[in-house]
């Protein structure tokens, strides 16, 4: 394996832009309009796909979704484990994370232990990310166990993503849930984005282009999409938001 391929792909793509990944969950991702939703990620120039999500718990219906995605493009395939079934093979990457502000360790260093040596032996590149839960977090906030950091205290989100740094995290992922209504507020996001200097990756309830421009001016390297792509309109959505980080 080249080591580092993917992480230095993700840096040489964000340098002058923010980039969109899209997030596919294997629960609810159908197989046969796969192709369809495939084209338009790629006519949206997202740079990455991501495969996971925090309620999955079937690691043979994740490595059969990342198999076809990788029948129908080249784009990179990262994982967002929830939980040690998370770690599926035939991917290019792992965000291997720990959840900083879970009040469960298990979360922070325990699933982690765990699915260390099966992404060994599958001899995947993990990024070594902190996931940050701000606010209630919806799903991956409640199964997580995570205190989410309260939406009218940047300085707390903060004093975490500088402990990231400090503790050599190189990818920082900022949640706020898939499907919440609001996403996480612009002053949490640029406080972090000051504070922080590795890879910024911003998600939860990102559902608009003007959203998306907001975030984006912020300075964060990449933007995360899920739960637009399931909805009817996702073609227009997306590409909208996808032109709307690069303008
Ligand atoms: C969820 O941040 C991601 O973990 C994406 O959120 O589904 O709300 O786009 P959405």
């Amino acid at each position: 394996m080249n080591p580092r391929k993917i992480e230095k792909y993700l840096l040489k793509e964000s340098k002058d832009k923010t980039l969109c990944f899209t997030l596919l969950d294997s629960q609810t991702t159908n197989l046969k309009s796969l192709p369809k939703l495939i084209k338009t990620i790629e006519k949206s120039k997202a740079s990455a796909i991501f495969v996971g999500g925090s309620t999955i718990s079937d690691q043979t219906e994740i490595e059969t979704l990342v198999n076809h995605i990788n029948k129908l493009t080249k784009l990179p395939v990262i994982l967002f484990p929830g939980n040690i079934s998370g770690v599926a093979s035939n991917a290019d990457a792992i965000l291997f994370m720990s959840l900083l502000n879970s009040e469960n360790p298990y979360f922070i260093t325990g699933a982690q232990a765990l699915g260390a040596i099966t992404v060994k032996k599958l001899n995947m590149e993990a990024l070594p990310t902190a996931y940050i839960i701000i606010g209630d977090g919806g799903g991956a906030g409640f199964i997580g166990r995570a205190r989410g950091i309260p939406l009218d205290k940047p300085e707390i989100a903060g004093m975490y993503a500088l402990a990231a740094e400090y503790m050599g995290m190189r990818f920082l992922y900022l949640e706020s849930g898939s499907g919440v209504k609001n996403s996480i507020p612009i002053n949490i996001i640029s406080t972090v984005r000051k504070l922080y200097s590795g890879f910024l990756m911003v998600g939860g309830g990102i559902k608009d282009a003007p959203t998306a421009k907001k975030i984006a001016k912020t300075g964060v390297d990449a933007i995360i999409i899920g739960s637009v792509l399931e909805t009817k309109n996702y073609k227009t959505a997306l590409l909208k938001i996808t032109k709307a980080i690069r303008s």
